[in-house]
C-alpha cells in the first residue's frame, strides 16, 4: 500500500453573509392647519397609497398625533419624508414626514 499524505479537506459551502439593512419609519405627523384632504393627496402622490389606506393613514395621525406611513430602508424613508414634506411646504402647509429607525 503506497502512503499517501495528500490531505482532505471537507468541502464545504460558504454562505455569503449579507447583513440584514436596518429599516426605519416613515411618520405621518398631526398639525392644526393641513387640510385633510391635502395629507390623503400627498400619501396618494408620495407613498402611493389608495383613497382608502390614505384616509385611514391621515385619519389616524389625525386622532392619535402620528401615523406610520411605511418600513423601508434609510435611504427610500429618507427621501420620501423629504418629498412629502416639501410638496406641502410648497403649497404653503406645515406638514411634517419624520423618519427613526426600528427597535
Ligand atoms: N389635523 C388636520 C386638520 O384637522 C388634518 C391633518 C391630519 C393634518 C393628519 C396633518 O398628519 C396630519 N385639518
Amino acid at each position: 500500500m503506497s502512503n499517501d499524505d495528500t490531505t482532505l479537506t471537507p468541502k464545504t459551502a460558504t454562505k455569503p453573509k449579507l447583513e440584514r439593512p436596518k429599516l426605519y419609519k416613515v411618520l405621518l405627523v398631526n398639525d392644526d392647519y393641513t387640510p385633510r384632504e391635502f395629507v390623503v393627496l400627498v400619501l396618494k402622490a408620495v407613498f402611493r397609497m389608495s383613497a382608502e389606506t390614505s384616509q385611514r393613514v391621515m385619519m389616524t395621525a389625525h386622532k392619535m398625533g402620528t401615523c406610520v406611513v411605511v418600513i423601508c430602508t434609510r435611504d427610500i424613508a429618507e427621501t420620501k419624508a423629504k418629498e412629502g414634506t416639501e410638496l406641502a411646504k410648497e403649497a404653503g402647509f406645515p406638514l411634517l414626514f419624520q423618519t427613526e429607525p426600528e427597535e
